[in-house]
């Protein structure tokens, strides 16, 4: 249990906790490149940003930023930010290229020498399983709707395990689940971008469910030492008013966007008011008795994605009763109204709102006591750019991880079991749809040439992680 004393004076240091990990995360087909060396397959992101129009400027993870072959040079820029943790994932192609059956020697290798360097430079590995990039050949056999797929994600698992295991001690499952079932299957912006509401609950489960094998083949796999977790992007969802129909509104995105993983996964048990707000779309039997015991495997701490909260309220009259672009909030879409948070905006237009962050960490706190929660992605896209002299100066960037970092801290202050912070992310990269338009890094990455420099917030955060917190 992380602890911290209580309550800092006004303008105190904000001290985190001895032993607090302190990281940054990135993802493979974010920043990777060599999209077909080696033995890499196709991924449903090589597939879908190939298609006119559904990534900005038509840009594809082919090259990113090149961290296939720059991997020596990353950890050492971590090394000198004095990271003690890095979170990164494993891209399923290139370690099982059909998705099912052997593994490929050279993908493995890959990770290998990876996490040796991060272990040489003493930085411990987090290693995420599925970070989106499912291969193309298990898509086309029906993707995350197909119940098969669970089964094949867990074969994977094994493969990694079985490879990294003896190195790596924190594992991940599965990133954000809810992006890949809802933009993936039900809105479509993001791969493979089906729009089947239906389909997507389906996704849903069966991603609950590759989670709970995954985490089974990865205790059969791994020494008992190891950590096995899940990682989410819970949302924090606001009524616009106390009105029922607003509150109404907020509980049926808080259900098909948080409690349609927490309830599977924490305890056993699909939502009954997601049930209901979703019958007209599926009766739910593609989950199959059983199902629930395996998505509850216990795990060791749930990873939280945190960037920004959601305001809604009920769709008032006027709004069309059906849903008119295809949503990622089936049973919700047509219901509900989102708004504009007030505030001040990242280049993604996400509002900044760290106070949003102290409600997610103190809302677990009380729904999952004993469960330890790290924030495994924070961070914000600005439009930055190298000056003349070549530095990168991002001033709104910091304050901005300041802000997030003064909530974590509050919340661990009041009770919460926070055990570590994530910056998303290391290195500008391939932001999905939006492709290399928005960058996340605190490091800057000058795509023409892959030059890395490290901006004013990476030496502000490495100022941090010295001082083991913020300064006054
Ligand atoms: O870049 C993404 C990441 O892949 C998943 N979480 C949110 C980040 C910013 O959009």
């Amino acid at each position: 249990m992380t602890t911290v004393d209580a309550p800092p004076a006004p303008g105190a240091a904000l001290r985190f906790p001895p032993g607090f990990r302190w990281g940054t995360a990135t993802a493979a087909y974010q920043i990777e490149g060599a999209a077909a060396l080696d033995g890499r397959t196709p991924s449903i992101w090589d597939t879908f940003s190939r298609i006119p129009g559904k990534v900005l400027g038509g840009d594809t993870g082919d090259t990113a930023a090149d961290h296939y072959h720059r991997m020596a040079e990353d950890v050492g820029l971590m090394r000198r930010l004095g990271m003690s943790d890095y979170r990164f994932s494993v891209a399923w192609p290139r370690v099982q290229p059909t998705g099912r059956g052997p593994a490929e020697r050279r993908g493995l290798d890959f990770y290998r020498r990876l996490v040796d360097t991060l272990l040489e430079a003493g930085i411990r590995p987090v290693a995420t399983l599925y970070h989106w990039d499912l291969p193309q050949e298990l898509e086309d056999a029906g993707g995350w709707p197909h119940r098969d797929t669970a089964e094949r994600f867990a074969e994977y698992a094994g493969h990694v395990a079985g490879a990294l295991g003896d190195r790596v001690a924190s594992w991940t499952t599965l990133n954000e689940p809810w992006c890949a079932a809802f933009l993936g299957y039900a809105s479509g912006v993001h791969a493979p971008g089906r729009t089947e509401p239906e389909a997507a609950l389906r996704a849903a489960h069966h991603l609950n469910l590759a989670h709970g094998l995954g985490v089974r083949a990865l205790r059969a796999a791994l020494p008992r030492s190891a950590e096995v977790s899940l990682t989410l992007n819970a949302h924090v969802v606001r009524p616009l008013t106390d009105a029922a129909a607003d509150v109404d509104a907020a509980r049926r995105i808080d259900a098909v966007g948080n409690r349609i993983f927490l309830d599977p996964v924490f305890h056993g048990r699909l939502p009954a008011d997601l049930v209901r707000d979703t019958a007209a779309l599926t009766d739910w039997s593609f989950v199959r008795d059983g199902d629930l015991a395996v998505t509850a495997e216990p795990i060791d701490w749930l990873g939280l994605n945190y960037y920004s909260p959601t305001v809604v309220a009920a769709a008032g009259p006027g709004t069309p009763d059906g849903e008119p672009e295809p949503s990622p909030w089936p049973g919700a879409g047509g219901r509900v109204r989102f708004l504009p948070a007030p505030g001040p905006r990242t280049a993604m237009d996400w509002p900044v709102d760290p106070g949003g962050l102290y409600e997610l960490l103190t809302r677990l706190r009380d729904e999952l006591p004993g469960v330890p929660l790290l924030i495994t992605e924070n961070g914000a896209a600005y439009g930055d750019h190298a000056d003349p002299e070549g530095a990168v100066h991002d001033p709104e960037r910091i304050a901005y991880l300041r802000g997030h970092l003064a909530a974590v801290h509050r919340a661990i202050a009041d009770g919460a079991d926070v055990r570590g912070y994530f910056v998303w992310s290391l290195l500008d990269n391939f932001e999905w749809a939006y492709g290399y338009s928005k960058r996340f890094g605190i490091v800057h990455v000058d795509f023409a040439t892959q030059r890395r420099t490290p901006k004013d917030s990476a030496r502000w955060y490495a100022e941090v992680i010295a001082r083991g917190g913020l300064a006054p």
